[in-house]
């Protein structure tokens, strides 16, 4: 937003809270109002409420005030705003505004958090945002198990590093309409968003979503933009605001942070009989979307298994830290690594082969529609397929070959295999999304689509599917998306749904268009619509039967402006998947570990990800890609940390461990289809799906490797200190 030309425009800066909980004693701004044209807001300019929770079962007293009213209660809470000409200016008048604090003991554990002893929210009464699953334990779950195993692991706080920061602009135009420019993934329902809680009607606002460099979740509305958008208005100037890469660390909500405590059991002979699992996930300062996460992973919880009996139960509670959104994954991630851990755990107890445990308990193919014990339907898919797909494609016997040799020689380097067989869910809540489809002057296309593209490429795919219905070359379809103005209605991008159902709507959209198009050659041609047909070859419609009595989508364009008919060639339509979707797949990961300094190094990693059809399989396999980086940078590098009293440890890329491309090797990507009944395009979902494979594969490679050492779980992140730490335990 700072490249767009807006005349006049100021520069917000916001002051932020250097405590993780205080309360706040007086706010001073006189030597930063000395500066020029600086004025300094606090909540008592404000006449907004709070924003969030938004979610009808979290506790609604822990939203977040748009600017603290006298509590903060994490790193980086906004105590006031700095409004300057530009943004040096605004540094230094940030950096002037003296806040007087009166601290208060941090909250950091959210296990500490769950004892209620220090309250967030004293007026709550508890720490806890919210609870999902049954806390009625049943005492006979294990019932006729011969083994059962426990664990217990932390689905490690990740910051959802964008390469490019936040960014957000406002106009408030003379009919008193205002335009936001935002860096978001959801233009649309910031707009609702916007209007709830600035008291306006959705007509009064646009919102252009514009390039996004990269939002994994985390980049929808949040309270920097409304206030972006309050100022303009209150102001009547243009405002914007830019964020640094520090706030983007600390600011911008962080992913996962749950705890996890798993217990499986089964049959001496690897059938598994029962589940339990337990999250306690932690929100940060206030609950809004991190609070509910663990419902997906409480749905998600049996993977890939035909479990008979699963239980789980979690809590949401808040603590002194950012607060905790979606990322890449967002909540299945979780139920994923906790099952793929325990499947091993259950193996290594009963000394049998990991992928056999999982061939045994595998939901058969012929199976589908199948219904699990966590009440998940899933649509299709073929989980032995891509178990067996992936173990051809690394050479897994040759490799555990290689892993006995080094083993028996005791080898300082040892070889680990680490298999996760995953099941995710795409379009979870089954929305609906809209899709328009209109026929150029020049006999090109346009689509317009609800959805949102931050990266994924829909400008590619949606292209290709409205360019294969019509018969036209990919590159005369346009895609249009994010400006609400321009699109009538959309829920955005979030949970890789886009395909599902804002392609399927783009294809609906173009077989409307199709319809129309043969009524209108059908009155040139002097023919029967029914009898017009396209060859989709070469963009033509035609009298059936008869090749020469037919007409160019470039001439029929032509020929409709003439006749004012043009505006025909234009449908819009929205699509409802009747359920969500379920994309499954294999990874296989090879890593060597140092056993004497524990250093790790990711050798290979194979994935079979089955999202359905596949539009393009080239784009697809970039989503992979990016998605397995997320993953594997879990498993092995990132972690964000707080010292006792709330501060970040690892607040710049200096301290957070955020590999680039030169720490991951290539993956080795299997193509797999299983489509789906449920949308015409047979396509489920592929955008979060690395991301979901690659951390148990990675994290239980890095745990084979050191059986032989008595090793039985290494934390997360897999890597130097936390090996040598396990390494040090198992020798202890
Ligand atoms: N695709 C395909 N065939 C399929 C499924 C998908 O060719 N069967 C193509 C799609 O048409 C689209 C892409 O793959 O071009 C991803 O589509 P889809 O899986 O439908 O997911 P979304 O577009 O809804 O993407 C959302 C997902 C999420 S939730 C996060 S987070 C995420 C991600 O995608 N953040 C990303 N990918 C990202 N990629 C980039 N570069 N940047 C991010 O911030």
């Amino acid at each position: 937003m700072e490249n767009l030309s807006l005349e006049g425009a100021l520069t917000v800066t916001f002051v932020r809270s250097l405590l993780a909980h205080a309360n706040i004693v007086d706010v001073d701004a006189t030597a930063a109002e000395a500066l020029p044209n600086v004025q300094v807001m606090t909540a008592a300019d404000l006449d907004l409420g709070v924003f969030g929770p938004g979610f009808p079962d979290v506790n609604p007293s822990m939203g977040r005030p748009l600017l603290v009213v006298d509590r903060v209660r994490f790193v980086g809470d906004i105590i006031a705003i700095v409004i300057s000409d530009d943004s040096a200016t605004g540094a230094d008048a940030a950096e002037l505004v003296y806040v007087d604090y009166d601290q208060l003991p941090a909250v950091v554990s959210p296990h500490e958090s769950a004892k209620d002893e220090a309250l967030l929210f004293p007026e709550a009464g508890t720490n806890v945002a919210t609870r999902a699953g049954s806390p009625e334990h049943d005492e006979n779950l294990f019932d006729g198990c011969d083994v059962v195993v426990s664990g217990t692991f932390v689905s490690q706080r990740m910051a959802p590093c964008p390469l490019e920061a936040r960014s957000a602009a406002a106009e408030l135009g003379p009919d008193g309409r205002i335009t936001a420019w935002l860096s978001t993934q959801t233009p649309h329902q910031d707009r609702t968003a916007l209007a709830e809680t600035l008291g306006l009607d959705p007509a009064q606002i646009r919102v252009v979503g514009l390039d996004v460099g990269g939002g994994f979740g985390a980049k929808t509305l949040n309270v920097e933009e409304v206030l972006v958008v309050w100022l303009a208005r209150r102001l009547g100037r243009p405002v914007r605001w830019t964020e640094t890469r520090s706030e983007s660390m600390t600011a911008l909500p962080h992913g996962r942070a749950a705890s996890l405590e798993y217990t499986i059991g089964g049959t001496r002979d690897g059938k598994v009989l029962a589940y339990r699992l337990e999250v306690l996930q932690d929100c940060g300062a206030y609950a809004s979307v991190g609070a509910v996460l663990p419902g997906l992973t409480g749905l998600m919880a049996s993977g890939v298994y035909a479990i008979p009996r699963i239980e789980f139960e979690s809590r949401s509670v808040v603590t002194n830290t950012t607060p905790v959104s979606a990322f890449r994954g967002a909540g299945r991630p979780e139920a994923s690594q906790a099952i793929e851990r325990a499947i091993d755990t259950f193996a290594a107890e009963l000394g049998m082969d990991p992928a056999e445990v999982r061939r045994r308990n595998f939901i058969p193919t012929n199976a589908f529609p199948y219904t699990t014990a966590s009440h998940a339907a899933y649509d299709s898919g073929d989980y032995e397929g891509a178990l067996e797909l992936a173990l051809r494609s690394v050479g897994y016997d040759a490799l555990r070959d290689e892993q006995r040799q080094r083993r028996e020689r005791a080898a300082t380097t040892q070889l680990g295999i680490g298999i996760s067989c995953y099941v995710e869910i795409t379009n979870g809540i089954a929305e609906i999304e809209f899709g328009e489809v209109e026929i150029t002057r020049d006999g090109g296309a346009i689509v317009r689509t609800g959805s949102f593209s931050h990266g994924q490429g829909h400008e590619t795919t949606f292209a290709m599917i409205a360019a294969e219905r019509l018969g036209l070359p990919v590159e005369k379809v346009t895609v249009h998306k994010g400006d609400t103005d321009e699109v009538a209605r959309g829920t955005g991008t979030y949970g890789s749904k886009s395909t599902q159902i804002g392609g399927a709507a783009a294809r609906l959209a173009a077989d409307d268009v199709l319809e129309v198009a043969k009524q209108l050659v059908g009155d040139y041609l002097e023919a029967s619509p029914a009898d017009i047909v396209l060859d989709p070859a070469l963009g033509r419609l035609h009298v059936a039967g008869a090749h020469s009595l037919g007409i160019s989508w470039a001439d029929l364009a032509l020929r409709a402006s003439a006749d004012g008919r043009l505006a025909e060639l234009r449908a819009e339509h929205e699509f409802q998947a009747a359920a969500p979707t379920f994309p499954f797949g294999a990874h296989v990961a090879v890593v060597e570990v140092d056993t004497e300094t524990g250093r790790v190094e990711l050798r290979r990693l194979v994935a079979v990800d089955d999202a359905g059809t596949l539009i393009n399989p080239l784009i697809a396999q970039g989503q992979v890609h990016g998605g397995i980086a997320a993953g594997v940078a879990q498993a092995l590098y990132e972690d964000f940390v707080y010292d006792d009293d709330g501060n970040p440890l690892t607040g710049t890329f200096v301290g957070y461990a955020f590999p680039s491309s030169a720490d991951l090797p290539s993956w080795e990507a299997v193509e797999m289809e299983t489509p789906t009944p449920l949308n015409v395009l047979g396509a489920k979902g592929i955008g979060e799906s690395g991301t979901i494979g690659a951390t148990p594969a990675v994290h239980n490679a890095v745990v084979d490797a050191l059986a032989p050492l008595g090793v039985r779980n290494v934390d997360l992140p897999a890597n130097g200190e936390n090996v040598w730490r396990a390494l040090r335990k198992a020798k202890a």
